[in-house]
């Protein structure tokens, strides 16, 4: 049986990605240092096999691929806030670390290579719904990274035929990504304060919008992307964006009660709107039945 490989495999989308591949039938072997990602993320399953290691060592990113066909790679440092305070620590996990999975994926002869790109890598958006001709102009270094990533897989393509594709997510959420940490996406922190009967802090007039895809949706398109040939970058979204304001409302109908809101300035570059089309997703790698909004947040309500 073929093994894939997913790097970060332990960590929020890593360990959804590694459930929907084994409930697939695939044997899959887990690479991660550990550092955000947790054990208690994966079943227990006899095609599951764990590997401790750090994607900035070489032959140890080589040794955790040999014997697997395809590979997913989503370790990399997640924070755009600390890509800022420390960019060089960033660019050597998001960079180096790359550089090594495309490295050993080229001398492995590994057949097919899916990675976590971003929607970072469009910056501030100036049209919307962004697709993916949309102008890059990333804001962060946490964003020029993943664009960068983008290049290298394309140039590995073109120079050695390795075949590569780069999925853009949007605001992923759901269960197992970690509410306490500082960078968490504000819909953990929304239902991970309302299940403590707190309130909600809205930065700004709750008007701001983004594409908020549920985790299992993200699974589902990694692995369709494993088995697909597309190469390139893909926007992975919903196609359709909300405002922080109608996600409240919903939590609001689903507790039966409306959230205690207090409202905060707006942190300087946060984006007021984002938004993307989802045709080339579709066209790419088939059409989807997304969870919906208050589908999804019912679930991460209850996940506890
Ligand atoms: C997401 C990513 C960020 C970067 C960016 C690129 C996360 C956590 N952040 O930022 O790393 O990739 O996309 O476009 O994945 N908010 C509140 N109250 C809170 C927390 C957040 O009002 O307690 C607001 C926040 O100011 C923003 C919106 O909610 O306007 C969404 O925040 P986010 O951090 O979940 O996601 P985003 O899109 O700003």
């Amino acid at each position: 049986m073929e093994c894939i490989l997913i790097t970060g495999g332990a960590g929020f989308i890593g360990s959804h990605s590694a459930e929907r591949l084994l409930a697939a039938g695939q044997a899959v072997r887990v690479f991660d240092d550990f550092s955000s990602g947790r054990r208690a993320n994966l079943p227990s399953h006899p095609q599951l096999e764990i590997v401790t290691g750090d994607i900035r060592d070489l032959a140890a990113v080589e040794r955790s691929m040999a014997g697997c066909s395809r590979v997913l790679h989503l370790a990399a440092q997640v924070s755009v806030r600390a890509s800022v305070e420390a960019p060089c620590d960033s660019a050597s996990r998001n960079l180096t670390g790359f550089l090594n999975v495309l490295d050993a994926a080229r001398r492995l002869g590994i057949g097919r290579l899916v990675y976590a790109s971003s929607a970072a890598v469009y910056g501030q958006p100036r049209d919307l719904p962004l697709d993916e001709q949309s102008p890059v102009q990333p804001v962060s270094p946490y964003g020029l990274e993943k664009l960068i990533n983008d290049q290298y897989a394309a140039l590995f393509g073109s120079l050695y035929g390795l075949s590569c594709l780069g999925l853009r997510y949007f605001n992923v959420y759901g269960p197992r990504q970690d509410p306490h940490s500082p960078y968490a996406g504000v819909l953990s922190k929304f239902t991970d304060r309302l299940r403590q009967g707190q309130g909600l802090t809205v930065f700004g007039d709750g008007e701001q919008t983004r594409d908020f895809i549920y985790v299992k949706d993200v699974a589902e398109f990694n692995h369709r992307a494993l088995f697909s040939e597309h190469s390139g970058v893909l926007n992975v979204a919903t196609g359709h964006s909300r405002s922080l304001n109608s996600v409240i409302t919903v939590l609001g109908s689903i507790l039966g009660r409306a959230p205690e809101v207090t409202l905060a300035p707006r942190p300087e570059g946060d984006i007021v709107h984002s938004a993307s089309r989802n045709d080339a997703l579709t066209a790419a790698l088939g059409t989807h039945d997304f969870v919906a909004l208050e589908q999804g947040l019912r679930r991460l309500l209850e996940a506890g």
